[in-house]
């Protein structure tokens, strides 16, 4: 699952330098004092780990920076134009269309004749008035890579810019232009009154594709403590950090689950993620509040992991234990409702097609299975005989984890 934003993005042009002559009450036509015009905004994108979405954008088409000024009389400096940030979700890939790219277009000289026409061309000689800058972004494996993206019907060819892969990661993705310099600033011994100045430059502007990846291929949910992360740990190559206390895990751990098999297509491999505890609330902000939500929205399948903490299953009976494991169950459904019902408006507001909560395939799994004797397993087993592919786990004896295992491995060929 993708999201995916198409938006125009146009960084602001230079402003051009003045044409301009000093005039006193004595001097009909003083020398030159044309200022130099200022520099226009550039376009800056920001990852920022609070934006989970790319919803903020889809109901909008452009973002543009503001041209610099034109230069002024008496040597007046033309103002710059701020920079505009733009806020995106860590792991925003972005890519611009080929053909609707506008790159920089260099300082040009230009002059306002007597009939008041405006003619303009290029500048020759060494300085570096006209000189176009380079622009550099941060290689990575896409670099150089391409895509087609649909945009109103049509298939557009874009190429990869780059990707935003750490909170505070910032990126110029379109540069606003240098200002011109006025006429002040050709000004010679040999050349007194020049009728002639810089225009600015124009800037980058063009058709970008914010693409947001998903988180993982599989979310591992549930509350504080219950063993989500040693269930990554034995699902996946990856060591997360695992403690007997809640929220150890305060941003998602990601592992790479591997399927081995004689046969090509039955080798595989997919991206599991162990989300930080869902607590009663989470949805109105509590815990970690809905931050961990949003992480769950970009999972493809989310297995849903229910356990107490082995205190509770030693000094609690067997009709105790089915009523916390129930009564989990319900919370974490409940968050999950309520969190989906809040995004669905904002969604529907904006027309974003994105896969809601409930449609999510999931597994339920009753985690830390060798804590519980027999005689638990057996009440619990009953309790949760008619809730849909609940079955037991252990992190710790691997019991159950061939099962998940195979499970996932077939909800992830047929998604
Ligand atoms: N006996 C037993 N203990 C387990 C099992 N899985 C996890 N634990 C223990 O439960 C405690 C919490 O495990 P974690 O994997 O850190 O739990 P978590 O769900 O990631 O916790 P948070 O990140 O705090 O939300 C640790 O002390 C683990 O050793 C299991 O299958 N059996
Ligand atoms: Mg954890």
């Amino acid at each position: 699952m993708v999201d995916l934003t198409p938006i125009y993005i146009s960084a602001g042009d230079g402003g051009d330098g003045r044409i301009s002559f000093l005039r006193t009450r004595y001097q009909q036509k003083g020398g030159p004092d044309g200022g130099d015009g200022g520099k226009g905004g550039s376009v800056i994108l920001r990852a920022d780990q609070n934006v989970q979405t790319l919803r903020d954008f889809s109901g909008k088409k452009k973002i543009e920076a503001k041209n610099g000024q034109t230069g002024g009389a008496y040597k007046q400096h033309g103002k710059d134009m701020e920079d505009v940030y733009v806020r995106l979700p860590v792991g925003t890939a972005v890519w611009r269309s080929i053909a609707d790219f506008e790159p920089m277009r260099e300082r040009r000289m230009y002059t306002i004749d007597e009939e008041g026409e405006r003619k303009e061309w290029k500048r020759t000689g060494r300085d570096d008035g006209g000189k176009v800058r380079s622009h550099i972004l941060t290689p990575t494996k896409r670099a150089g890579t391409t895509k087609m993206f649909s945009y109103h019907g049509s298939e557009v060819e874009a190429e990869f810019v780059t990707e935003l892969l750490h909170h505070d990661d910032e990126r110029v993705i379109a540069r606003g232009g240098y200002g011109g310099r006025g006429n002040f600033q050709f000004r010679s011994s040999s050349h007194t009154t020049p009728r002639d100045a810089e225009t600015g430059e124009s800037a980058e502007k063009g058709l970008f594709f914010f693409e947001l990846q998903s988180l993982a291929d599989v979310g591992l949910v549930g509350f504080p403590n219950i063993g989500k992360s040693t269930l990554l740990s034995v699902l996946t190559n990856a060591s997360p950090q695992v403690a007997n206390y809640p929220f150890t895990t305060l941003e998602p751990n990601l592992g790479i689950l591997q399927f081995d098999g004689k046969k090509a297509e039955e080798r595989d491999s997919y991206v599991v993620a162990d989300i930080p505890g869902i607590i009663e609330g989470a949805s109105e902000g509590k815990g970690l509040g809905i931050a961990f939500l949003r992480h769950i929205e970009r999972c493809r399948v989310l297995v849903i992991v229910l356990a107490l903490d082995e205190y509770a299953y030693m000094e609690q009976d067997s009709e105790q234990i089915v009523q916390h494991l129930e009564e989990q169950y319900r919370q974490v459904e409940h968050e999950l409702d309520v969190y989906e019902k809040a995004s669905e408006q904002e969604l529907e507001k904006q027309g974003t097609n994105h896969v809601p909560l409930s449609e999510k395939q999931r597994i339920i799994v009753l985690g830390k299975a060798d804590l519980l004797s027999d005689e638990q397993k057996q009440h619990v087993a009953s309790a949760f005989h008619s809730t849909p592919r609940a079955f037991f786990i252990s992190g710790k004896t691997l019991e159950g984890i061939a099962t998940l295992k195979n499970k996932l491995h077939e909800m992830l060929r047929s998604s």
